[in-house]
């Protein structure tokens, strides 16, 4: 008997059906984000990442050109088991040689390579307009800005991209995620922190009011706590947005595991809000004392949540997309960590013995639940693992790093 085999039936002593585990898990998307790829740098323009985000490391080989970004990407799709989804941010726009669109002039055609690829591919794209690295940030602010032209330029900016998510959802036949996050807020204490949310508001307002089929573009507002420079006060704070998303139908929150207080945490929130809303989404990251966005591991917490999406049957109600970026180590590598990380977690929340252990719990088996809950850690997870990484024809183990090593001197050490 091989090895899976054998786990298998320890499994179905359970009542657990691995291969059923390993048939949905095939079929789930999980959104990979483009901007692990080059630090959040994008194409549209030469500045410095920031509006309260920071890539730390020098890491060399990253990609500066399109192609470069959609071959790493290529790269990492090879490395990874389940069902990708693209994910763009509005800085990826590719122009012709000589043009140029500003954020409040984008187009579906400055994404149509992006689109050619997702759809060679059979991929889904998410959306990101981009509210960041650009001189229309004023003082920190941009929906939420007392300025008018300020405000009415990342208005239009958003406007655009709700056009631009209907076009990826057409071409590609796959509903468009459009998350929005501002890093709006102040270094310091504020004297009106009602203002600018309300100016936030509005203009949040007007951006759903481009039309859209909604079963095509879901709008996400994503909240935050605090930034790099806007530590005081953030405008999308998360009672800020959970309220706007519960009053405002069609929106979803959204919620970063990077974006609470650290003894907050995202697992807890997950079933709070599927109590509420039809459908939410996830942006799945790890900080390290804070919103560090280092590689998503098969931890504790990260566990823990893909448990909370799978055992409350919401796989179909939750999108769950990647977020985060490590320029300190090889990026293909912490792409893939990242991902397979997230697909790990799903295969082991399908895995475990979930209906048993909730009845322990209804019928106030706290002992047992407790004993059992431990026990189920020790099942021979990895062979299931393997397994489904064989299924999905990629490699197992750690064997895919070889793979990143040779890419590593074949291709990215001849960047420049
Ligand atoms: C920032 C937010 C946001 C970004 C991406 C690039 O703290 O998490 O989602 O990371 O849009
Ligand atoms: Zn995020």
């Amino acid at each position: 008997m091989t090895r899976y085999e054998e786990a298998k039936k320890r499994y179905a002593a359970y009542g657990i059906d691995t291969d059923a585990a390993i048939e949905k898990l095939k079929n789930i998307p999980v959104s990979l984000h483009c901007w692990q790829g080059d630090d959040v740098g994008g194409f549209d323009s030469k500045d410095a990442l920031s509006g309260g985000i920071m890539t730390t490391g020098n890491y060399p080989g990253k990609a500066t050109t399109p192609e470069e970004l959609m071959m790493d990407i290529d790269k990492v799709i090879s490395l990874c088991p389940g069902k990708i989804k693209l994910n763009l941010h509005a800085c990826y726009a590719i122009f012709e040689d000589g043009e140029f669109a500003d954020r409040d002039q984008l187009q579906p055609k400055h994404f149509k390579k992006w689109v050619e690829f997702a759809k060679e591919r059979g991929l889904g794209i998410d959306f990101n307009p981009t509210f960041f690295s650009h001189p229309m940030v004023k003082d920190g602010l941009t929906l939420s800005s007392p300025d008018e032209t300020v405000r009415r330029f990342w208005v239009e900016h958003g406007k655009a991209c709700i056009r631009i998510s209907q076009y990826f959802a057409e071409e590609t036949g796959i509903p468009c995620v459009m998350n929005i996050w501002a890093g709006d807020g102040y270094k310091d204490i504020p004297a009106d922190r009602m203002g600018p949310r309300l100016r936030y508001k509005k203009s949040f307002e007007e951006i759903i009011a481009e039309p859209h089929d909604p079963a095509l573009v879901k709008p996400c507002v994503e909240s935050k706590v605090f930034g790099i420079g806007v530590e005081s006060y953030t405008a999308g704070s998360a009672e800020f947005t959970l309220n706007f998303a519960a009053t405002h139908e069609g929106v979803l929150p959204l919620m970063d595991n990077g974006h609470y207080h650290p003894q907050e945490f995202v697992s807890d929130k997950i079933p709070a809000l599927l109590c509420f809303f039809p459908e939410l989404a996830l942006h799945i990251t790890r900080g390290v004392r804070w919103d560090s966005d280092h590689v998503v591991l098969f931890d504790d917490e990260t566990k823990e949540m893909a448990k909370e999406v799978v055992r409350n049957d919401a796989l179909d109600r939750v999108y769950m997309a990647l977020d985060y970026f490590d320029a300190s180590i090889n990026r293909i590598a912490a792409w893939t960590m990242g991902f397979r990380s997230w697909q790990k977690a799903l295969l082991n929340a399908m895995c475990l013995p979930n209906k048993q252990l909730k009845e322990l719990q209804d019928a106030g088996k706290f002992t047992e639940l407790f004993v059992k809950q431990e026990e189920a850690k020790l099942l021979p997870f990895a062979d299931v693992w393997e397994h489904y990484c064989e299924v999905c024809g990629v490699k197992a183990g750690s064997e895919w790093f070889d793979e990143v090593q040779a890419y590593e001197k074949e291709v990215l050490s001849k960047r420049g």
